[in-house]
């Protein structure tokens, strides 16, 4: 008798606990490719490949180390339709005496898996993920007694548990956090780095051969296909990144430029969230580049501070909230996503540009994923739980212990402010200020109540006037507030009337 330890298509990493607890002697592996989890929400076809792909090459990866794999190809006549039944199948065929999963990045699955025990009549063992910086407890213990959590007293905890950039019990150069030295707009063109990419091997090829023909109505673009599919792959992916575009991307992690989808942000989450990455080694490496005098702090430590900061943070609060999280709706949202979020086809030059790379390459950074398609939902009212399938879906990256809290929390205040103080409401004037957007859009960013003023000026405004209950209360609203109230009426009504008919255009 065996253990049969279940591998998801976020758990490739070596040292998963579920499989350094065993041993190929003692246990064996299933991993499947399964139509839930590849339907659960309409996946872009890239994310479905890449992670088919890297099932696939860590499957290989573990027979070589001399495990026994179990493995599922998606079958398109019958496809295996759940995890549930890729392990009853497996535990009919063998003599198992216990299942053991890490466990997995989201609350559907998780509250699922809890009742696998009673459903296969044996021992099935959830361990916790050990791949992140803080555990379950250690985060519980952070929040406990806090009204209000903020990432900034979360993050410092972070830097003085792992010691980086670090001097003694001081952050390195007098400063925990360089925020404001991270805002520039990008000048231009000719200096943004080259993406790493990968051409497909034979595995992948077979992989979108098959997403091609088995997924015809998931999103986006499959081809070109260039994303690392293993740790080879993506430690050289980060290393390209370490290379050639860490050093500036504290400067410009806020800036956009039309067409530019990638800038000098690292890539990495897909592979991070995947377990083809490790975050602690990630931002050591990262910490070294600023001790060997190679990149400066600004960018260094801007760029730790998203890793053991808003990474882990985000994933404390995913879990601690529970599942319901994702059902919130402080501001009581409920207009139904707009149709351009499937196809881009709006006249407004951001938000049309943020689309179309998201459906060209699975991948948005994070400004565009805030304060373009996020900020933009959120004037416009948007339910968030539309919004939210909308993110786990469409990027390569998304999972919900992630993409959740950014989505409910940060970006649509649907928390009501667990997440964040204030929500990231903004006028066009910020994407004006941020990116080359607006010189060739139809809208014009400077006219705030025209027919042909940008559709984010009296959003803004129609926003904070729509939601006063909830919001006039919050400090940080307070100037923002009182600029509203000095306005004369008439140029409330204005920015009102001008808010209606972009409404009822969508
Ligand atoms: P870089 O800009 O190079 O940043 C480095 C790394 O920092 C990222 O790879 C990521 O691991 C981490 N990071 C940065 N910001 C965040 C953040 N806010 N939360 C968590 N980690 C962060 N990130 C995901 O990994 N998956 C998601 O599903 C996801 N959904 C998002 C939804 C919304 C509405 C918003 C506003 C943000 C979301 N993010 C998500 C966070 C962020 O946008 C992505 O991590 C980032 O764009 C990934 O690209 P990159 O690897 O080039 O990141
Ligand atoms: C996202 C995804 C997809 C598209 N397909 C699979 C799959 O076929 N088999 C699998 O084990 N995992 C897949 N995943 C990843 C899971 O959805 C992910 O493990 C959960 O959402 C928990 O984070
Ligand atoms: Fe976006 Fe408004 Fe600028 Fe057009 S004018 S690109 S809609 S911010």
């Amino acid at each position: 008798m065996t253990d049969l330890i279940l591998i998801l298509g976020d758990q490739l990493s070596p040292d998963l606990p579920s499989l350094t607890g065993c041993s190929p002697a003692t246990a064996e592996i299933v991993m499947a490719e399964v139509k839930a989890e590849a339907e659960y929400v309409p996946h872009h076809r890239k994310k479905i490949a890449f992670i088919f792909s890297a099932m696939r090459h860590f499957a290989d990866a573990l027979t070589t180390d001399g495990w026994r794999v179990h493995y599922r190809r998606y079958d398109a006549d019958r496809p295996c339709p759940d995890l549930a039944t890729a392990v009853a199948d497996q535990l009919a065929r063998g003599a198992h005496r216990r299942v053991i999963i890490t466990e997995p990045g989201e609350w559907r699955l998780r509250q699922e898996m809890e009742t696998w025990s009673t459903r296969f009549g044996l021992p099935v063992l959830i361990v916790e993920d050990t791949r992140f910086i803080a555990s379950h407890a250690e985060f519980e213990r952070w929040a406990e007694g806090r009204k209000q959590f903020r990432m900034e007293y979360f993050y410092r905890e972070m830097r003085r548990r792992t010691g980086l950039l670090m001097d003694g019990d001081k952050p390195v150069g007098g400063q925990w956090n360089y925020d404001k030295e991270n805002r520039k707009p990008a000048e231009g063109r000719l200096f943004i780095p080259r993406r790493f990419t990968v051409e497909p091997d034979a595995i992948t090829s077979d992989v979108l051969d098959l997403v091609e023909t088995s997924f015809p109505h998931a999103l986006g673009a499959l081809r070109p296909f260039q994303l690392p599919v293993t740790r080879a792959e993506a430690e050289a992916a980060r290393d390209h990144f370490l290379k050639h575009a860490l050093p500036a991307f504290g400067d410009y992690q806020d800036a956009m430029l039309k067409g530019e989808a990638f800038l000098w942000h690292s890539l990495v989450s897909t592979c991070l969230n995947a377990g083809l990455l490790d975050p602690l080694d990630l931002c050591r490496r990262v910490e070294a580049e600023y001790v060997a005098g190679r990149a400066p702090l600004n960018a260094v430590e801007g760029y730790i501070r998203q890793i053991i900061g808003w990474r882990e943070y985000v994933r404390g609060i995913y879990w601690l909230e529970g599942p319901d999280y994702v059902r919130r709706n402080a501001l009581n949202a409920s207009r139904p996503l707009p149709g351009f979020y499937w196809d881009g086809e709006t006249d407004m030059a951001c938000l049309s540009d943020a689309i179309r790379m998201t459906l060209r390459e699975g991948y948005a950074h994070h400004i565009q994923r805030l304060m373009v398609t996020g900020t933009f939902a959120l004037l416009a009212g948007i339910d968030p739980f539309a919004v939210h399938e909308w993110y786990l879906g469409v990027y390569t990256d998304a999972y919900e212990w992630v993409e959740a809290p950014n989505t409910i929390g940060m970006s649509q205040f649907a928390d009501g402010g667990l997440l964040g103080s204030k929500p990231y409401a903004a006028s066009g004037a910020y994407i004006d200020r941020m990116s080359d957007y607006c010189a060739d859009c139809r809208y014009d960013v400077k006219d705030k109540t025209g027919p042909k003023s940008c559709p984010f000026n009296s959003l803004y405004w129609d926003f904070l006037d729509r939601n006063q209950d909830t919001l006039r209360g919050n400090p940080r609203l307070g100037p923002v507030y009182r600029n509203w109230d000095r306005m004369s009426e008439k140029k409330q009504d204005a920015y009102r009337r001008r808010a209606q008919d972009v409404l009822n255009a969508l």
